[in-house]
């Protein structure tokens, strides 16, 4: 087992890891920026190291000071966290060529289902379903037409180098797919230095559903079911939950039989996310794998009982699950609030600063992930998320009530959070119903 792990990450999911790594007799390096000297979750590592200036692109994201700090801190391993230089293949290699482990996939894997296309390619050699489209890159605006009047439009073009929701661009007739298709090359080669493009058919109203997954180095891998993050306004989730409701039993297990199908083909190891879309006929399709720990692997933890972190650690350790996949149960349903510093009246603008008071909610089935603390001072250079509220009961009307009740618990002073939206989100018809797409957010309550 590891000795000493550096965490290459700040916030919320550094205290996250920080508390597994303690757990398990393993010291921490932690490393900080400039914005987050004195942070008071540093204290709880062993030695941290500044890094740089408060923007990430001089700090968390300069892999050699990174580097560095896993020298002079001697470490074994660094965890990535999620974000940052997470799913950087090139940060992944330069940590084996520094005989430092990268607790996450290999540079080989991370590489290829980095590249929406290829993982695309990995997924249809898995048989598992993608969204009919292109057969590979669009070489041509002739290419591009071909395939959109065999699919039929809407068409969306992505980027093969985004993810996330970026550098995507719909198209419903051939004028706007021909400035579509050119926009959308332009702004993958300024926003990823490659610019190229697939094209698949624009499913209307998709549920996000995701499956974890984690791999160890003996060959064993396994899903951790899955969750619905389709409650979510401009591509930044809000509210993700375990298991999905409404999904038909045959089709989830459908569905994470092809994630795993899916990362043994692509040779993945350690922590992952498989995600897919499904359409209202509950019809699935692969979108793209999430090479990381992720923001709401809370609500994963809660309902299987597994320690995703600690997994993590232990798998890139070399250590073998202690678990196969029918030792893995779900128990309940977990719901995970992200609270925002952000300013719902005032279409979520950001709201750094002090926070003058605040109340953590608790009681039975309530977990509040976070570094804040009254005093604490948000800094504006990163993103807002000051906390997740997570919590787990045995129906998902109860996780509803607990998750409502504990956001009422919840206060922070000095800056606005989202914590009110969230609940107004919690009371919606659509939401109660366990009726929710991608786009009902933004339908029902915004505009
Ligand atoms: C789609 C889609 C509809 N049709 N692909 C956005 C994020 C990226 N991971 C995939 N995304 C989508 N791909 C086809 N062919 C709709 C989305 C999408 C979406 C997906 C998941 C979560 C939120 C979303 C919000 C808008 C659009």
């Amino acid at each position: 087992m590891f000795k000493r792990i550096l965490i290459a990450n700040r916030g919320e999911i550094a205290l996250r890891i920080i508390r597994a790594c303690r757990e398990l007799g393993i010291e921490t390096v932690a490393i900080f920026s400039e914005a987050d000297r004195g942070s008071q979750y540093l204290d709880l590592a062993d030695e941290a190291y500044c890094v740089g200036p408060a923007k990430s692109a001089q700090s968390y994201l300069r892999i050699d000071q990174v580097i560095s700090a896993a020298e002079v801190g001697n470490v074994d391993a660094i965890h990535p966290g999620y974000g940052f230089l997470s799913e950087n293949a090139h940060f992944n290699e330069v940590c084996r060529s520094c005989k430092i482990d990268f607790i996450g996939p290999t540079p080989e894997a991370m590489k290829a289902l980095g590249d929406k296309n290829t993982a695309k390619a990995i997924a249809r050699e898995a048989k598992v379903p993608v969204v009919p489209g292109s057969d590979g890159l669009i070489e041509d605006e002739a290419e591009a037409m071909r395939v959109a009047h065999e699919i039929g439009f809407p068409v969306l073009i992505k980027a093969t180098a985004g993810g996330g929701g970026k550098g995507m661009r719909v198209a419903s007739n051939d004028l706007a797919l021909s400035s579509a298709l050119q926009q959308a090359r332009k702004e993958a080669q300024a926003a990823f230095g490659n610019p190229g493009v697939y094209l698949e058919k624009y499913i209307l109203k998709p549920r996000h559903v995701e499956v974890q997954m984690i791999a160890d180095h003996h060959g064993n891998a396994v899903h951790l079911w899955e969750r619905d993050c389709s409650t979510q306004r401009r591509h930044q989730k809000l509210i993700e939950e375990s298991p999905a409701s409404n999904l038909p039993a045959k089709t989830r297990q459908a569905i994470c039989e092809a994630a795993v199908r899916l990362i043994k083909t692509a040779n993945y190891t350690n922590a992952g996310t498989v995600e897919f879309i499904v359409d209202q006929d509950h019809n699935f399709y692969f979108i793209e794998v999430n090479a990381r720990i992720q923001v709401e692997h809370p609500v994963t933890e809660m309902v299987t009982g597994i320690d995703l972190i600690k997994s993590q650690i232990r798998v890139a350790a070399g250590e073998r699950l202690p678990f196969q996949q029918s030792d893995i149960h779900l128990r309940g349903c977990a719901i995970e609030c992200r609270i925002n510093a952000e300013n719902p009246a005032k279409n979520f603008q950001p709201s750094p600063g002090k926070i003058t008071q605040m109340f953590v909610p608790g009681g039975r089935g309530v977990r509040f992930d976070s570094h804040a603390h009254p005093g604490y001072v948000v800094p504006a250079h990163y993103d807002s998320m000051i906390g997740k509220l997570i919590v787990h009961q045995p129906t998902r009307d109860e996780a509803i009530a607990c998750m409502i009740r504990a956001l009422d618990e919840l206060r922070v002073e000095g800056i606005a959070t989202t914590a009110s939206f969230l609940k107004e989100v919690l009371q919606n018809v659509h939401f109660v119903e366990g009726n929710i797409d991608t786009t009902f957010v933004e339908r029902t309550m915004l505009q």
